[in-house]
């Protein structure tokens, strides 16, 4: 069977700057909260290896762009690091930073790879962190000055433009489950990061517009749709509450304007809601994004509570549901993640039907591997069969989903590069081109990366 995608289909892959970029203290950088942390907490991190530790996409972007023109990208997404081109958070722009986008952004263009940006990869400044971060409003008002920025240095060249990635992630890992700095475990402070940063992104979106930037603007976000253990009332009610907190919660802000009224309910009732002032929500109702990047990993499952929880402990969402193990799903065993394809039709389908059928496309995807150096062949490239089977079946359900009218416009890998990642360092491998730690951060395609090649060429499969 052949798929073939839609005309002028995007196939590329996403990456971060925190992650790629190194050269951390280079030219005026100065620390954001992962180079502190690892300053002060290295055994948090995966075989303490730190942030510094990068694939140095800031000396080699030349080489790295004629790369991923050789692996077939049509599009490449990165993100620009506050703390590289605000180096004190407001102020004074870094002009070797603006030197360094433009000359990427150039040489993308020059290779006819549409380059994507985003604002914000979990990258908080540590200068703005100390001013209390997403906590606080002042945060707010400097992010949106370096997103300004950001559209009026680079926006008459970058068509696409996104506001954060995965903005729950710093929320659930900084602020819930104590997996990244600042490692508070407050629910209420949680909530409070989660607004403001939709206070955040809708005040980007509000500049952007009136700057009347020829572009679009979106946000990319993490869907995890929660499937209940059975279609009983309380597990379909169990998976509905999870979907609240961790979908609909950033979702139907940035698209519909509001937050979900059930989920403003719940938390009314428990006294957890956030402060909000006057005139965040109008800012919210009146900036729904143009694009949607929607990052698809791994469902969640749930089933209903079985354990009560007691009166006295702190709030977190799961006193709502439980987690819930499907036997005989199918595991990433480097990862811990359920690899589970078609539900990256439901996304598309939901997507269709209950958000006005926006335009979005696959913003990351990807299977992180560990030891991926037993697969290499005589030629001397990885080969990475896994890799390329769970592209091709993700795939046939986004051709699927497109089939059925969702309006998806494109699809890109996590990642181009093997990179570095936030506490595992380098220990699961995602790229289509392999970086040797060993060799001077050799670079070699993959099998994956010359099969992505004939996908974008003959535009499907
Ligand atoms: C996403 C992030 C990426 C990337 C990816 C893989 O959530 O946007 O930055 O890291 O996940 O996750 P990990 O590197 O933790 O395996």
């Amino acid at each position: 069977e052949t798929y073939r995608f839609p005309k002028n289909f995007w196939w590329g892959s996403a990456a971060s700057g925190p992650q790629t970029e190194g050269a951390s203290q280079c030219d005026g950088r100065k620390p954001s909260i992962w180079d502190y942390w690892f300053s002060v907490e290295p055994g948090c991190f995966y075989n303490e290896v730190g942030p510094e530790h990068t694939s140095d996409f800031y000396h080699r972007y030349k080489q790295d762009i004629k790369l991923m023109k050789e692996t077939g990208h049509n599009s490449f997404r990165t993100s620009i690091q506050w703390s590289r081109l605000i180096p004190d958070g407001i102020g004074q722009v870094n002009q070797k930073a603006v030197d360094f986008y433009n000359n990427v952004i150039d040489e993308l263009i020059a290779n006819d790879i549409e380059p994507f940006l985003n604002l914000y990869h979990f990258d908080m400044p540590m200068c703005m962190q100390e001013k209390g971060g997403w906590e606080s409003r002042e945060v707010i008002e400097a992010y949106v000055k370096f997103a300004e920025n950001c559209f009026q240095l680079f926006g008459d060249r970058v068509k696409y433009w996104f506001t954060f990635n995965e903005p729950i992630v710093p929320v659930e890992a900084g602020y819930l489950y104590d997996l990244h700095y600042p490692r508070v475990v407050d629910f209420k402070r949680g909530a409070q990061v989660a607004h403001h940063t939709i206070v955040a992104h809708a005040k980007a979106v509000e500049v952007f517009k009136k700057l009347n930037i020829d572009g679009k603007i979106g946000i990319i976000l993490n869907l995890t749709p929660s499937y209940p253990r059975c279609l009983d009332a309380v597990d379909v009610k169990a998976a509905h509450i999870a979907d609240l907190f961790f979908n609909r919660s950033f979702l139907d802000p940035v698209t519909k304007g509001e937050y979900p009224k059930e989920l403003i309910d719940i938390l009314r009732e428990r006294e957890l809601l956030p402060n909000v002032e006057a005139e965040d929500l109008s800012v919210i109702k009146n900036n729904p994004i143009d694009i949607l990047g929607v990052n698809y990993y791994q469902p969640r499952r749930v089933k209903a509570k079985e354990s009560p929880v007691s009166e006295d402990e702190a709030f977190m969402p799961e006193h709502l549901f439980d987690p819930y193990i499907m036997p005989g799903r199918k595991i990433n065993p480097h990862r811990g993640w359920e690899i589970c394809e078609e539900v990256i039709y439901d996304i598309m389908i939901d997507l269709r039907d209950h958000y006005e059928n926006i335009p979005f496309f696959i913003s990351e995807n990807g299977m992180g591997v560990e030891g991926e150096e037993k697969f290499r062949n005589d030629e001397g490239y990885i080969e990475d069969d896994y890799r390329i089977e769970f592209i091709q079946e993700h795939l046939k359900w986004v051709h699927k989903g497109i089939g059925e009218g969702a309006n998806c416009l494109g699809y890109h890998l996590w990642t181009f590069m093997d990179n570095w990642s936030w506490t595992n360092a380098y220990k699961n491998r995602y790229g289509l081109v392999e970086v040797d730690l060993n060799n001077n951060l050799k670079r070699t395609i993959k099998k994956s990366g010359k099969w992505y090649k004939e996908v974008s060429q003959n535009n499907g499969f």
